[in-house]
């Protein structure tokens, strides 16, 4: 069945959005400055417990968030389409879940739903939207473990049961699923896109892709879903830096095959996905931004380039000056 990706091969250009409980704590919890660069990390990387990381997203509250503004912003900037992590890998839902309470609208005393506003926003400007989903990898749920040690399991969870034994297919089928079908069901997802393949099997996988599928044949999925995925996915992402070696890879014919894989490369407008205001950080530099942009569209690829929005809902104003320079390239250069 062909798939209307012909929006996906004209877009070249998206917004990602790394926007949760982290975006709150900005790279330090209890006056430590988290370790790594990437400050939606913090959970694993400062072993914050259940409790503890559930009392801190309990006070999230982006009470400035508004999705009007946001889509104006990635418009100017000449972006086509937008994707947000409704789930990263910390297990906090940024929709309102039936499946699990540990989300945007029953945990906190903000309780609005992200994920609609946001995608009611897209559709009001005419934005494709997509959903970002850590499929596999969740450190709100011990049956998730992937590639966690034990070690790593019991800094998450020290009060597990001492005979507790992780089952990754549990977790698939308890939470990881059902809310790909929540997010499938209830907002209109024209792209899904998945991380960390850690513990993905092709028949796992394929549970993924089948469901995804059946709800929505148009929606595209990136080949996160699984390493080496390429016989089922439309949308090849790889990080900018790997760009280079995709230089010689067929580009897709016109009109797009069905399956037909289709480039992309995520980046971020500093060194982490997540807002960081402590500990190491760094942004890019406009120049740099426009240049990865031309090279990977004169690649045949889509540039996916992010920005962590604050805890109180507004962009980074670092991030819409240099989303704004692409922006002002595009219009110039086309
Ligand atoms: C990685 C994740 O682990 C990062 O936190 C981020 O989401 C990036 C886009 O993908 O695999």
């Amino acid at each position: 069945e062909a798939r209307l990706n012909q929006w996906y091969r004209d877009a070249k250009y998206g917004a990602f959005i790394h926007f949760g409980v982290y975006s709150m704590l900005a790279g330090q919890y209890e006056g430590k400055v988290t370790k790594g660069s990437y400050s939606e990390w913090i959970r694993k990387n400062m072993r914050i417990v259940p409790q503890d990381y559930h009392a801190v997203a309990a006070e999230f509250n982006p009470s400035e968030f508004d999705a009007d503004e946001w889509v104006h912003i990635f418009k100017e900037s000449g972006m086509k389409y937008v994707v947000i992590t409704a789930k990263h890998h910390d297990g906090f839902a940024l929709y309102d879940s039936e499946v699990s309470d540990f989300n945007i609208v029953d945990h906190t005393p903000f309780k609005r739903d992200v994920i609609k506003e946001l995608s009611e926003a897209c559709q009001r400007v005419g934005l494709k939207f997509g959903v970002y989903y850590s499929h596999a990898k969740d450190w709100d749920e011990p049956y998730a473990t992937g590639p966690l040690i034990t070690k790593d399991l019991r800094n998450l969870h020290p009060d597990l049961p001492k005979d507790f034994k992780a089952d990754q297919d549990t977790y698939f089928d308890r939470k990881s699923l059902p809310q790909v079908e929540e997010l499938l069901t209830n907002y209109k997802v024209d792209l899904i896109w998945f991380d960390t393949p850690h513990a993905m099997t092709a028949a796992r996988a394929k549970r993924f892709s089948d469901l995804v599928w059946r709800l929505n044949p148009d929606c595209l999925i990136n080949s996160r879903i699984l390493l080496k995925a390429n016989d089922i996915v439309t949308v090849e992402s790889v990080n900018y830096f790997d760009f280079g070696s995709l230089r010689d890879k067929e580009v897709p014919p016109t009109p797009p095959a069905p399956g037909a894989i289709y480039v992309e490369s995520p980046d971020s407008v500093s060194s982490s996905y997540g807002y960081k205001a402590f500990g190491k950080h760094h942004y890019h530099s406009g120049n740099e931004l426009v240049e990865r942009l031309v090279h990977t569209v004169c690649n045949g690829g889509n540039y996916l380039l992010n920005n962590g929005p604050m805890g109180n809902g507004k962009i980074d104003p670092e991030a819409v000056r240099l989303y704004g320079i692409d922006g002002d390239w595009l219009k110039v250069n086309g």
